[in-house]
């Protein structure tokens, strides 16, 4: 079976080192012994420090996602450095790269694809097109609440949401290149049109162990 995992893009920022990501390679082979992954490498810190520098010296908005999405397949390609024979060589620049890249049963590694959009809703389509079982959205924050909680300590957080509720939630989100939060319109639409069995939880090492591996209820569950 086929799983899609979006990784946090906070894992990559201009602290990381090579142990913390070996981490995460030896859970991704671990995990590829009993499905065949998808990683999607969301764009972090380094994505947002080109986008405002690049925002600031005029450039357009997609032009802006077109940077964003170049840096989060450079943090793919960290991860692939280390996957070496265990993955597909590079990272898949769109949906047909990738059914073809699938045939090879390796693990795929890739980050963003079309302008737009966050690597959340990229991650959902990427689902949808390999018939995943389940897509796993490795977040900075422990689930979907039903208000922003880094901004409101009352936020409540909620173990399963259906997707209708999730969308009235996130309505009122901006979308600006690097802006795009947890999840977006587009992804919901693809996890609600596809049933596409759906987690949101912290992205820790432990964590995507736990509930990859060991089947852990943890964080929120989007059911349809
Ligand atoms: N991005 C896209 N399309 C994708 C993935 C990413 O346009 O499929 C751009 C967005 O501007 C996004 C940024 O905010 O790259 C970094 O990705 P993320 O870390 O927000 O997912």
């Amino acid at each position: 079976p086929r799983i899609v995992i979006k990784l946090s893009g906070s894992l990559f920022n201009f602290e990381t080192n090579s142990e913390q990501l070996n981490d995460y390679i030896q859970l991704i082979k671990k995990i590829s012994n009993v499905y065949q992954p998808i990683i999607v490498t969301g764009g972090g810190k380094i994505a947002r420090f080109y986008i405002n520098l690049s925002r600031s010296l005029g450039m357009d908005e997609s032009g802006l996602d077109l940077i964003g999405i170049q840096v989060s397949q450079l943090n793919a390609r960290l991860l692939i450095s280390g996957l070496a024979e265990y993955c597909y060589p590079l990272p898949p620049r769109n949906l047909e790269e990738i059914s073809v890249a699938l045939l090879s049963g390796l693990v795929l590694v890739t980050g963003g694809i079309y302008p737009g959009q966050s690597t959340n809703a990229t991650s959902a389509l990427i689902a949808e097109r390999v018939g995943a079982t389940k897509f796993y959205n490795a977040t900075d924050v422990d689930g979907i609440y039903d208000s922003d909680p880094r901004t409101n300590p009352d936020a409540k957080k909620y173990d399963t949401i259906n997707v209708q509720d999730c969308v009235n939630i996130l309505k009122s989100e901006k979308s600006m290149a690097g802006t795009y939060d947890l999840m977006d319109l587009i992804s919901l639409k693809v996890i609600e049109r596809s049933k596409l069995p759906t987690i949101v939880f912290k992205s820790t090492l432990d964590n995507i162990e736990k509930v990859v591996l060991e089947k852990d209820k943890m964080g929120t569950e989007i059911i349809i």
